[in-house]
């Protein structure tokens, strides 16, 4: 089954949205399989967001991500990677739809809220930066039965 790496960033954590945001996906139909709320070193913050290195916003990225705890999650379920970024809605608040996290939330692009990989290929990177495999858990097949 396909997995994603969400994160509830700083300004989440610190605006009590952490209970919220896990109700959204579990009522979706997603199985969490590993969460932990943590601190992000520098190291770890340049190595997540190691694709925009070369972006004017990175220092400001990497000091707010470090800025506080952020609540760490894999979920994992059919189409979880596209279809959280949807629900998460687009980066800029400005631009993301009502109903959507970062648009119920969130007003600037600084601050919105929740992290999401884009791709297989993040997703499976960003897991691997923030859980060991005995982190994570296996679902049953009796449960997804309900949602498949
Ligand atoms: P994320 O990686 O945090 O899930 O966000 P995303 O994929 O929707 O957006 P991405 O392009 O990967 O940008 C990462 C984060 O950088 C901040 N950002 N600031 N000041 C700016 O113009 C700017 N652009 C992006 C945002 O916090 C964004 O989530
Ligand atoms: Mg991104």
């Amino acid at each position: 089954m396909e997995k994603t790496f969400l994160m509830v960033k700083p300004d989440g954590v610190q605006r009590g949205v952490i209970g919220e945001i896990v109700a959204r996906f579990e009522k979706k139909g997603f199985h969490l399989a590993g969460a932990k709320l943590m601190s992000i070193s520098k190291e770890l913050a340049e190595q997540h967001y190691g694709e925009h290195k070369e972006r004017p916003f990175f220092g400001e990225l990497v000091d707010f991500i470090t800025s506080g705890p952020v609540f760490a999650m894999v979920w994992e379920g059919e189409n979880v990677i596209s279809t959280a970024r949807l629900m998460m809605g687009a980066t800029n608040p400005k631009e993301s739809a009502p109903g959507t996290i970062r648009g119920d939330f969130a007003v600037t692009v600084g601050k919105n809220i929740i992290h999401g990989s884009d791709s297989p290929e993040s997703a499976e990177r960003e897991i691997g930066l923030f859980f060991k495999q005995e982190e994570l858990v296996e679902y049953s097949k009796l449960i997804s039965e309900w949602v498949y």
